[in-house]
């Protein structure tokens, strides 16, 4: 080892005057300044800045000697521009920012800054001014934000974090890492998302600090007096997103981030993945084993070994001979062909890739130009910088060959990034930042949504009209736009799928609804009993993928015999048949921000024991689920929001607002359906599009009250939604004791092709003596044993009445 003898350096000019470095605080702001949607705030050196956003969102910036830093973001790549009416006043005590919703408070004495709702009511509000301290060794500073915390306020969001879901009492840490089998409580994880949301006495409020450098939370764990949060470097900038409802928050977080594209509609289907099916045979006999098995699946996984030495953009000519044809049999057979490609590009001047990345000087490298190398699958590697916009249209061009061999979506691993033994890249790795430069430090987390971002990108350009899938392990706030992702190497254990359940609801709250975790648990080995289980909770979350290490026993859904594979078979089978609902909740978080998977505090924060609850949550807003997460578990108590529901399985209608206890034999889970619903299904496939849909179910829940739900159509494949061509309808449900009324109106230009409904009426209090449809009286009805009701009528209804 080396050792630098002459880190000190004499001085020889007088040192006086040299103020030691200290965190600093701000101290009294004496003016207030309005420039356009701006108020600057200044103590005479530093300066804060006020921007209004909307009414429901003001950005706060400080800048320790007044000069802020450029506005460039990753997360928010445009800030709505809509003018928004504010008042600015000042009192002898207060400057004050008004929107029609939300109050910023500037106080005079101390600089702490406050909001508060148009009822005067404080829902944040500083416990010390901002501060900051110098940083000598990479220039900047490191920033703090500390704010009050309520003895009974409660955080929620942050990603994919593996401890419980309400984050009050906690200290967590925002820096992506390759976190191989993490456990419970083990931080940081893989994606870095610095937003959180705060319920206190029922208000909620979102703090979104927009900071890529490796940030900290502290929600009440030093002090449970306080809750802070700072970065080791950049600009404190964060986002006071006002509710009063935890949905207002995730919503307003959606305007400034965005959220996931629409999905190709096979996307929704059942995904099979292992680390890895080689060689093309095995492929061959995978697929074969769904259809032989009748288990429904639409994509199918090829994990590193299809590659030649783990090259990228690669086959392996042993395994693969023939990757066109084994895609277009797949193809045929309905299988649709995902691929990962790793950033780690091979050191190789026989390799195109590695040889115009170098000539083209697109990898990264270290402070004193040598370039940043690491050993990764492939070997010595170098790595490029997609904070490069050239690199990323560079990277995207490169998937050509692949979309022309037919594959439909890429599967980017090791973006934290990960580089074997080191962990990460050294902090003094340049990167271009999209002409912002920046460090590492700057950099880290931001390097694997920009790698997937150039994917996407590429793809979609690639793909011509068609939409692009993408998974990607690595993000930063805002990755959706790009990507979905999956919760990385998680274990096969009872534990990991509590954790799993708890993080796909912290990621459909933090603004990441498209998730899902490895079913059956990556490393490890389930058994049966978890395999099954596990798959319940795939089957209602966002993104249904059983994946496997390749050190571990075959691991497809009938690998556990019976009486497993009949059950994993019947709720894959239920995953197909709810994809119209699913497709129509992601059109809802797409188009209007609501995420996919609702926590029950989302449904009723006014309560406090809802903060605590982890296990149930809804699935869109109709289906709530409770999976079972422990062995043996015959029965299982759950608590069912205020309202009326049914049992999806027995039909059993009641009422919410209590804990109830339901039987959990291993071929079931609870699942519960809102009265009123009407909920919209397909007929059972082996694949998507498999065959033309004949007819639609739908399936309604009586309800004596009046009940909304939304069925969204489209092409499923292609980017004609961006153009409007799409179809909205809305149900109004609505009864009495002596009639349902069903009613059906549609906007939007797209005509589905299947003529009629086959429809269900569950739940129906009386026994009907008359159906009448747009005027017209349907005889011919079948009436089930579970006094049921089913008839079939067109599919443009106006309004269908039911009559005792
Ligand atoms: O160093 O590509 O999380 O899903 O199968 C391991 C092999 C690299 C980690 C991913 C996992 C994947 C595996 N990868």
């Amino acid at each position: 080892m080396i050792v630098d003898d002459e880190e000190f350096h004499h001085l020889n000019n007088p040192a006086d005057g040299i103020k030691p470095i200290v965190k600093k605080y701000l101290g009294v702001p004496n003016s207030a300044e309005q420039k356009g949607n701006k108020v600057f705030f200044t103590d005479g050196d530093a300066s804060v800045e006020v921007t209004i956003v909307n009414k429901d969102i003001i950005r706060v910036r400080l800048a320790p000697h007044t000069v802020f830093l450029d506005e460039f973001s990753y997360a928010v790549p445009e800030l709505p521009t809509k003018a928004t009416p504010f008042n600015l006043t000042e009192t002898e005590l207060e400057f004050k920012v008004s929107t029609a919703a939300v109050n910023c408070h500037i106080r005079k004495q101390d600089f702490f800054i406050s909001f508060s709702d148009s009822n005067g009511i404080t829902t944040s509000s500083d416990a010390a001014p901002m501060h900051w301290e110098e940083n000598v060794k990479f220039g900047g500073y490191y920033v703090f934000c500390t704010k009050t915390c309520a003895p009974q306020e409660s955080f929620f969001g942050l990603g994919d974090k593996a401890t419980e879901f309400n984050l009050r009492g906690k200290r967590l840490k925002n820096w992506n890492t390759d976190a191989y089998s993490y456990g419970w409580n083990q931080d940081p994880l893989y994606r870095s998302i610095p937003f959180y949301i705060s319920v206190n006495e029922g208000i909620a409020h979102g703090i979104f600090f927009d900071n890529t450098f490796k940030a900290h939370f502290d929600f009440g764990c030093e002090d449970a007096t306080k809750t802070s949060f700072w970065a080791d470097g950049g600009e404190l900038q964060y986002y006071y997103i006002h509710g009063p409802h935890m949905m207002d928050v995730v919503k307003n977080y959606h305007i400034l981030t965005g959220t996931h594209p629409m999905p190709p509609l096979w996307a929704l289907g059942y995904h099979q993945c292992r680390w890895s099916y080689y060689p093309e045979n095995k492929v061959r006999v995978i697929a074969n084993g769904f259809r032989q098995n009748k288990i429904p699946c639409d994509g199918i996984y090829l994990d590193i070994d299809y590659m030649d030495g783990y090259r990228c953009f690669t086959w392996n000519p042993k395994y693969f001979p023939n990757p066109r044809k084994m895609i277009e049999d797949l193809n045929a057979n309905g299988f649709k062909t995902v691929v990962i490609i790793d950033p780690g590009i091979r050191v190789d001047d026989n390799y195109w890739v590695f040889k115009e990345g170098k000539e083209k000087r697109y990898f990264c490298r270290r402070s004193d130009d040598y370039f940043m190398e690491g050993h990764v699958w492939p070997g010595r590697c170098q790595f490029p910088d997609f904070t490069n916009p050239e690199v990323r249209t560079w990277w995207g061009d490169l998937f050509d060959d692949l979309v022309d061999l037919g594959v439909a979506g890429v599967w980017n691993d090791m973006n934290e990034p990960a580089v074997f033994g080191a962990g990460t890249f050294p902090d003094d790795v340049r990167h271009q930042y999209d002409g912002f430069r920046g460090s590492h430090r700057k950099a880290h987390n931001v390097y694997g949504m920009q790698m997937v971002r150039a994917t996407y990108e590429g793809l979609r350009k690639q793909m011509k009209n068609k939409r692009p899938f993408t998974i990607t392990r690595a993000g930063y706030a805002g990755v959706q736009r790009y990507s979905s992702v999956w919760t990385g190497d998680n274990v096969a254990s009872w534990e990991h799928l509590k954790i799993g359940n708890v993080q796909l609801q912290r990621l459909s709250v933090s603004g990441i609804s498209f998730c899902g975790t490895d079913i059956g648990g990556f490393s490890g080995e389930p058994d049966g009993e978890l395999f099954t289980r596990w798959i319940q909770l795939g089957t209602f979350s966002p993104f249904m993928r059983a994946h496997s290490a390749g050190d571990t026993k075959e691991r497809e859904p009938w690998s556990f015999g019976e009486p497993f594979t009949s059950i994993n078979r019947k709720f894959i089978e239920l995953r197909y048949r709810l994809i119209p609902y699913l497709y129509s909740t992601f059109w809802e978080h797409h188009r209007y921000g609501f995420p996919i998977l609702r926590p029950v505090v989302m449904h009723e924060q006014e309560t406090l024991a809802n903060h605590f609850r982890q296990d149930e949550f809804t699935y869109g807003d109709k289906i709530l689920i409770c999976p079972v997460l422990e062995p043996g578990q015959q029965s299982r108590t759950l608590y069912l929001p205020k309202g009326k529901w049914y049992n999806f399985w027995t039909l059993e209608s009641v009422d919410g607002g209590q804990e109830i206890t339901v039987a959990t034999p291993l071929d079931t889970i609870p699942i519960f359906v809102k009265a009123g619903s009407v909920i919209p299904e397909y007929p059972v496939m082996q694949y998507t599009n498999e065959k033309p849909i004949e007819e639609v179910k739908l399936n309604i829940y009586y309800s004596d009250y009046e009940v909304n739900s939304f069925y969204f159509e489209d092409y499923g494949e292609t980017f004609a939604y961006e153009q409007d061509i799409y179809l909205e309808k809305k149900f109004i449900v609505n009864g009495t004791s002596k009639t349902l009324s069903i009613k059906q109106s549609m906007e939007g230009l797209y005509t589905p092709r299947y003529d009629g409904y086959h429809i269900k009426i569950n739940g129906l209090p009386f026994k009907p003596s008359k159906i009448i449809a747009d005027g017209k009286e349907i005889k011919e009805v079948s009436v089930n044993a579970d006094k049921t009701y089913e008839f079939k009528f067109s599919k443009n209804f106006k309004q269908i009445e039911i009559l005792k």
